[in-house]
């Protein structure tokens, strides 16, 4: 038989059971999508997926409770015909059971309960109630919210048999084992220059989480009293400016292009690369990079500006990328050239020189090639290419009805921000709803 959702369960029965075993009576339930929000009698309000396989479905189906909640005055009729429809399906009746906590190390609600007891609400941002649960099991869909950490699996305190009941001396702390999912959540909620050693973490994840939540909430606080600024808008109008004041023409040229400049870059549907292109259309693409913009401006500027030409443009630009440390889906390309006198090598040279010199970032020049333009002159940070730089002419300048000597650099800006800040991973510095200039906004 086909399992009812979560909400034609509440419709049913009016009652919610929640993650700790109270029975409640729903006072409202809100559908959307994907969620319900349901508020009981009591106060408390919950947001859950609208699932038909979650816990809470679960326990609905089954008709599992611990108790009834006190403050909903759940009423008797309810719970009786609530607790009928478990035995009629054979199935286990859940009866409250008072274990004298003294048989325990710990109280019984935390051996039950671990979720809650280990602190749903963060101490940085103490919720008032009602309170809405955004626990484990809202199962996270979209980027922006946080990622659904499941608990440690708390393990149950040895029982003694033995008729001795003192409590047992207190044992030195354990290091604390995480999970690789657990790993990663904590991971994402280091700043971007601090480091961790799990081996050595005395602290439960949830100690630990929360340590760090307060102080990623700190760190976007501070950013918004104090600069404001999103660190990759902030490095685009810097090498604007620089580029401006060096005598170069901002050009700002389409995103979307013909797919047709991708065959005259010499990357038609025949070439490998081309599979890393995303088509929007038959014809369209969106521009894998600046190149074929800045090709069309030159030709069309020739006759216009007096010799050398300089442009630059600084925009987005989308290539299909499987490996992730260093390479975004989505990224921002700067791209200068000059074309006409002055192109020789050296001055290609010392243009990367007082750029990165400005930004204050370290590299070196390593000679390679790529299928596009044959020789290039890599820019490397570590083992990173901050960019690929190219001394003209080629002889694809002739499809683009360009004749004269060229020079011309493109640099990645979230390598950029990598290089400058020691990010860990570039999606620290693209663009992102799970960062914030860095810094984690799944709080
Ligand atoms: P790689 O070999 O690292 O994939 P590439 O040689 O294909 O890079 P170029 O075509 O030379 O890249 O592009 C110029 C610059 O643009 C690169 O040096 C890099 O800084 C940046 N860049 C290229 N692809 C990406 C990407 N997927 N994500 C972030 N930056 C990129
Ligand atoms: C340098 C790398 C062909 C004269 C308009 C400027 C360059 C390398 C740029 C970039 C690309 N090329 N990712 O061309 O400056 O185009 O592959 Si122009
Ligand atoms: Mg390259």
């Amino acid at each position: 038989m086909e399992k009812k959702s979560l909400d034609s369960l509440i419709s049913k029965t009016g009652l919610w059971v929640s993650r700790n075993g109270h029975l409640h009576t729903v006072k409202n339930c809100e559908t959307s999508q994907k969620y319900l929000r349901i508020t009981m009698d009591c106060g408390e309000m919950i947001k859950v997926r609208n699932s038909k396989t979650s816990r809470s479905a679960r326990s609905l189906r089954n008709r599992k409770f611990l108790k009834p909640c006190k403050r909903c005055r759940v009423p008797e009729e309810k719970i009786e015909e609530f607790s009928k429809k478990t035995s009629n399906k054979n199935e286990v009746k859940v009866t409250v059971k008072v274990v004298p906590s003294a048989q325990f190390n710990a109280p019984i609600k935390d051996i039950q309960n671990p979720v809650l007891s280990s602190g749903n609400a963060n101490p940085a941002n103490p919720v008032s109630s009602p309170q809405i649960h955004d626990g484990p099991e809202v199962q996270k869909t979209n980027a922006t919210a946080p990622p659904s950490i499941p608990q440690q699996k708390v393990k149950k305190p040895n029982v003694s048999k033995a008729t001795n009941h003192k409590p047992k001396q207190q044992v030195k702390p354990k290091k604390t084992e995480f999970t690789q999912i657990q790993k990663n959540r904590i991971l994402s909620l280091l700043g971007p220059g601090e480091m961790i050693s799990f081996a050595k973490e005395k602290r439960s994840f949830k100690e630990l989480e929360s340590t760090l939540q307060i102080q990623r909430k700190k760190d976007l606080v501070s950013m918004y009293e104090d600069s404001r600024e999103d660190m990759l808008g902030k490095l685009e109008r810097t090498i604007t400016e620089f580029f401006v004041d060096m005598g170069f023409l901002e050009i700002k040229s389409p995103i979307l292009i013909p797919f047709e400049y991708m065959e005259r870059m010499g990357v038609g549907e025949d070439k490998k690369l081309s599979e890393q292109i995303f088509r929007v259309s038959d014809n369209m693409c969106l521009r894998p990079m600046l190149a074929p913009g800045l090709y069309n401006y030159l030709r069309k500027f020739d006759n216009v500006l007096p010799d050398p030409v300089r442009l630059f443009e600084v925009g987005p630009c989308y290539r299909k990328e499987s490996d992730g440390n260093s390479h975004l889906e989505e990224f921002t390309m700067l791209n200068f050239c000059q074309m006409g006198s002055k192109c020789t090598k050296k001055d290609l040279e010392y243009l990367i020189q007082d750029f990165l010199e400005s930004l204050d970032i370290e590299y070196e020049l390593v000679s390679d090639s790529c299928m596009v333009y044959g020789d290039t002159i890599d820019v490397m940070h570590k083992n990173m290419e901050l960019s690929s730089a190219v001394v003209g002419p080629v002889p694809m300048d002739l499809d683009w009805g360009i004749d004269k000597p060229w020079i011309g650099a493109g640099f990645g800006l979230e390598r950029l921000l990598k290089a400058k800040y020691n990010l860990k991973n570039i999606n620290r510095a693209g663009r992102s709803e799970s960062y914030y200039n860095g810094i984690s906004t799944n709080l």
